[in-house]
């Protein structure tokens, strides 16, 4: 399976973000790529792939232009007004005021997202960027006859809208990796989103669209962020409805009760009969995740990738979270042997 990584993750680093309260070192760091890296060679699960620069153009078909805008240009404008420390957003408008984009960053900084868990720096930009064009590369590789890539994006994308930065994501890079795979001939495209939050962005992206199937599995919005979004009676709408699913787990979801979750999303994606599918691949699931509050243990991820192989569709795996660093390189591997092994 080719492997599609960048060191430009790199320089989304030494950021912040607020947790219960605390302003803390971020749980979505470097060293998650630096394990996952580790751990598919030692498997020689490669080969590695560069990405291919695409530029924005496929970028803006799910995003606003305001928003791309201001991701480009917001660690410039929050060091020209003299901070030298990472950018964190912590204003946002209530219903009833105006969703206008204001001249200051910390206004556009409020505008712009819907949390405190997306921090910029100096090299947040760039990192982005090369993300997506690691979900886009992983689609020109398929698209090219390849039955399956892993794109090993940092940051993540899920939780991205289209004008909104949320929850580590700035792109939603499955969102452009299935928006590229329309425009390159594909009927149909179905996400797989196996994160343990809910991939509210990508959902949002394609609600109203009939020709993205979105299906998620995660902890129930009631108990766990992104909270406003991810409910089990969300089923798309006017031309879009039936094409999304949602599978709110609790906390405490151990393999059984979440390979149900995943037999049922797996019958709706069959059904639907894409020309490719995309798996929107976090492995905070796991029973030791720091941040979370599933039970899936290591060998589970095996029968994940396994159960999702025998879907028999082109495969583009896009890496979303995961926080337990020490465990997060063996997880997606044993995902990805799973999906070879079938
Ligand atoms: C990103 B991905 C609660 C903080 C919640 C947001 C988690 C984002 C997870 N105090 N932080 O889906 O793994
Ligand atoms: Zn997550």
């Amino acid at each position: 399976m080719q492997i599609i990584h960048s060191p430009r993750h790199l320089g989304h680093s030494g950021h912040v973000e607020l947790m219960n309260g605390r302003v803390v070192p971020a749980f979505e760091k470097p060293e998650r790529v630096a394990m996952i890296l580790r751990a598919v060679g030692e498997r020689q699960l490669g080969p590695f792939v560069d990405p291919t620069a695409h530029g924005l153009d496929p970028v803006l078909k799910v995003h606003d232009e305001a928003f791309i805008r201001f991701l480009s240009t917001a660690w410039q404008q929050w060091t020209a007004d003299g901070r030298d420390f990472p950018a964190l957003p912590s204003f946002w408008k209530a219903p009833g005021m105006r969703a206008i984009e204001p001249d200051n960053i910390d206004g556009k900084l409020g505008h712009f997202s819907f949390d405190a868990g997306c921090c910029i720096v100096a090299g947040t930009w760039d990192a982005v960027q090369a993300g997506a064009d690691i979900a886009l590369t992983g689609v020109d590789l398929i698209a090219d006859g390849q039955p399956n890539a892993f794109a090993l994006c940092r940051p993540p994308g899920h939780h991205a809208h289209a004008g909104t930065m949320g929850g580590y994501c700035f792109v939603n890079n499955a969102a452009v990796a299935a928006q590229s795979f329309l425009d390159r001939g594909a009927a149909r495209v179905a996400v797989l989103d196996v994160d343990y939050h809910h991939g509210n962005g990508t959902q949002s992206i394609f609600y109203d669209r009939p020709d993205v199937l979105v299906c998620n599995i995660h902890a129930d919005p009631m108990q766990e962020f992104p909270y406003f979004l991810g409910y089990a009676d969300e089923a798309g709408q006017g031309p879009g409805e039936g094409f999304n699913a949602n599978f709110p787990l609790p906390w405490g979801a151990d393999f059984e009760g979440w390979g149900a979750a995943l037999e049922a999303a797996c019958v709706l994606v069959a059904d639907y009969a894409p020309d490719a599918l995309i798996v929107s691949l976090g492995v905070d699931t796991y029973k030791d995740d720091p941040i979370s509050q599933f039970r899936l243990d290591s060998p589970d991820y095996l029968k994940m990738g396994a159960r999702i192989a025998k879907l028999g569709l082109p495969t583009l795996v896009v890496m979303e979270g995961g926080y337990a660093v020490e465990a997060i390189g063996i997880n997606v591997a044993n995902t990805l042997e799973g999906l070879l092994q079938g």
